[in-house]
């Protein structure tokens, strides 16, 4: 539709193009950015029909996010020689943590692997037992405390319970939301602290869960999150929504954080690699 809109690439072209991403939630500067490009990109491969143009856009788009990074970087992190690889999950509470540690938990297993959960998130009522019925549904262990137990404690055990029984991952899943900001932070500086006592190189992965519907506010919170817990990548979850999660182009644009994983629905197989192409497509389909 939009490009039927337009018989021409004139500036209008342009200047519309670059108001769809904003609204996108790639981001002002971002979008702003990446339609300047595309104008040039555009006259420099003499791109005049909309077929030419649609595969200028989604090229750039896939540029834009490969830009500092190279593909590698995407691919959550293994390391055999370096047992328990530990990947911490964080991120503000209904982001959809403990559902991705549950499905990343079945893909583990289903490779041949030795996985462990620890239910560090204690204050939430019903959070213990949303881990435990995960790992009875993919049969992993879960680590848990006794009620209201400090989340440092269980992480501990599980820690020292991946170490002695060689454990090729252990899944840490964190509280969202504590009685504010501060003590969330505090809580989860306390929980790499104690990881760190036990096996100095882990965590191997730091993860923000994000709900790919949050908007630029997204952001924000992977700053946040990033000043605490140094971040190694995300997670962006519910794209089987309307959802574009266009604000993962803003935040690759100015912090340079890959996405790990995407999470696509509520089952256990709802998960999958980000691919910058299929996203780009995605993204750009939902401007159209
Ligand atoms: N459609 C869809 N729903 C999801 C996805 N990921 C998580 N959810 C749902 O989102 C809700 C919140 O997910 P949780 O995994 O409980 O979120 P959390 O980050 O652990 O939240 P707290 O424990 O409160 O901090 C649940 O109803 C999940 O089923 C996804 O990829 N797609
Ligand atoms: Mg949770």
């Amino acid at each position: 539709a939009f490009f039927a809109q337009f018989r021409t690439v004139d500036e209008d072209f342009f200047d519309d193009l670059e108001e769809l991403l904003i609204e996108s939630d790639v981001g002002y500067e971002t979008a702003e950015e990446l339609t300047e490009q595309l104008r040039d990109e555009a006259k420099l491969q003499k791109a005049k029909s909309h077929e030419d143009l649609k595969r200028v856009i989604v090229e750039k788009l896939v540029d834009l996010y490969d830009q500092n990074g190279n593909s590698e970087d995407e691919k959550l992190i293994y390391n055999p020689d370096n047992k328990p690889n530990v990947y911490l999950f964080v991120g503000v509470n209904g982001a959809g943590k403990t559902t991705t540690i549950g499905k990343l938990a079945k893909r583990f297993k289903d490779e041949g692997k030795s996985v462990i959960l620890a239910a560090a998130e204690t204050f939430r009522a019903g959070a213990v037992e949303q881990l435990v019925e995960w790992g009875k549904r993919v049969d992993v262990p879960v680590v848990v405390g006794k009620e209201k137990a400090d989340p440092a404690s269980v992480v501990y055990d599980a820690t020292e319970k991946a170490i002695k029984e060689k454990a090729d991952y252990l899944l840490v899943d964190t509280a969202g939301r504590l009685q504010n900001k501060k003590n969330l932070m505090s809580e989860l500086e306390k929980i790499q602290r104690t990881i760190k006592k036990l096996l100095p190189d882990q965590p191997t992965e730091t993860l923000l869960v994000l709900d790919g519907s949050t908007g630029q506010n997204a952001l924000l919170q992977a700053k946040d999150f990033d000043k605490t817990t140094k971040l190694t990548g995300l997670v962006l979850t519910k794209l089987d929504g309307s959802s574009k999660g266009g604000v993962v182009l803003a935040i690759r644009n100015e912090m340079n954080l890959p996405v790990k994983l995407v999470g696509l629905g509520e089952k256990p197989e709802d998960l999958a690699d980000f691919d910058a192409a299929n996203y780009a497509i995605g993204l750009f389909h939902g401007l159209v």
